[in-house]
């Protein structure tokens, strides 16, 4: 399988689930400086320009959950995904509820300070993207509990979007008062496999495969 992703981004949460089902992987860095993510031959492979992409034989994927949940299907044995119904509703509830709630206000203030053209920029709604943060935080807070991962005692591919997403957030020096969650992002931020892809792709060269 071969990766495309540049680092630190959202290929990062792919690089970590590789590891997590222990596939053989390669990984393409694009050259986002000189803009190779918008370039003829990568559009080919997501026409939105983004990272992640995952190459699997004539299988070309994009978006970091889907991708997630392929290597889970693809590779059972690791527990990426669930099977049963019930639990797989919450695999599902949980990697929606990173995307779409806890994710977003990290974007929202990304866009609205370096990534939209400067006249598209807002700058005052980065203090409700702020507060809606802490709101995503109080439900992961309140749906976390006691338990060790999201969905009990089993780690799943959720906990990748929301480690994740909890690592974007420590990047930016959010507020995270919950004693719950800051004790499940060390613990998930520390696996070896999120550990070694991240270094995986901070190391690789740019614009080469390695
Ligand atoms: N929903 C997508 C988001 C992908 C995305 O926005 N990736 C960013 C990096 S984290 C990107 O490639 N940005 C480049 C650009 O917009 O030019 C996913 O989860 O995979």
């Amino acid at each position: 399988m071969l990766l495309y992703g540049f680092g630190p981004s959202r290929s990062t949460r792919v690089a970590w689930a590789l590891g997590e089902v222990k596939a053989d992987w390669k990984y393409y860095k694009l050259d986002a400086r000189s803009g190779e993510h918008r370039g003829e031959k990568y559009l080919a492979i997501n026409p939105g320009g983004k990272v992640p992409a995952l190459i699997d034989g004539d299988t070309a994927l994009t978006e970091s959950l889907a991708i997630i949940t392929y290597l889970g299907e693809k590779f059972p044995d690791s527990g990426l995904v669930p099977t049963d119904l019930a639990s797989r509703g919450q695999y599902l509830r949980w990697c929606s509820f990173a995307i779409s709630e806890l994710e977003q206000p990290l974007w929202t203030m990304a866009k609205h300070s370096f990534i939209l053209p400067e006249e598209r920029r807002v700058p005052e709604i980065k203090k409700t993207a702020r507060y809606e943060f802490q709101r995503a935080l109080k439900t992961l807070s309140q749906g976390l509990g006691e338990k060790e991962y999201i969905l009990g005692d089993t780690f799943t591919g959720a906990d990748i979007l929301l480690g994740h997403t909890l690592s974007w957030a420590r990047h930016i020096d959010l507020p995270m008062e919950q004693d719950n969650i800051k004790a499940y992002a060390d613990k998930l931020l520390a696996r070896p496999a999120y550990v070694q892809g991240r270094a995986r792709e901070v190391e690789a060269p740019r614009g080469e495969l390695s």
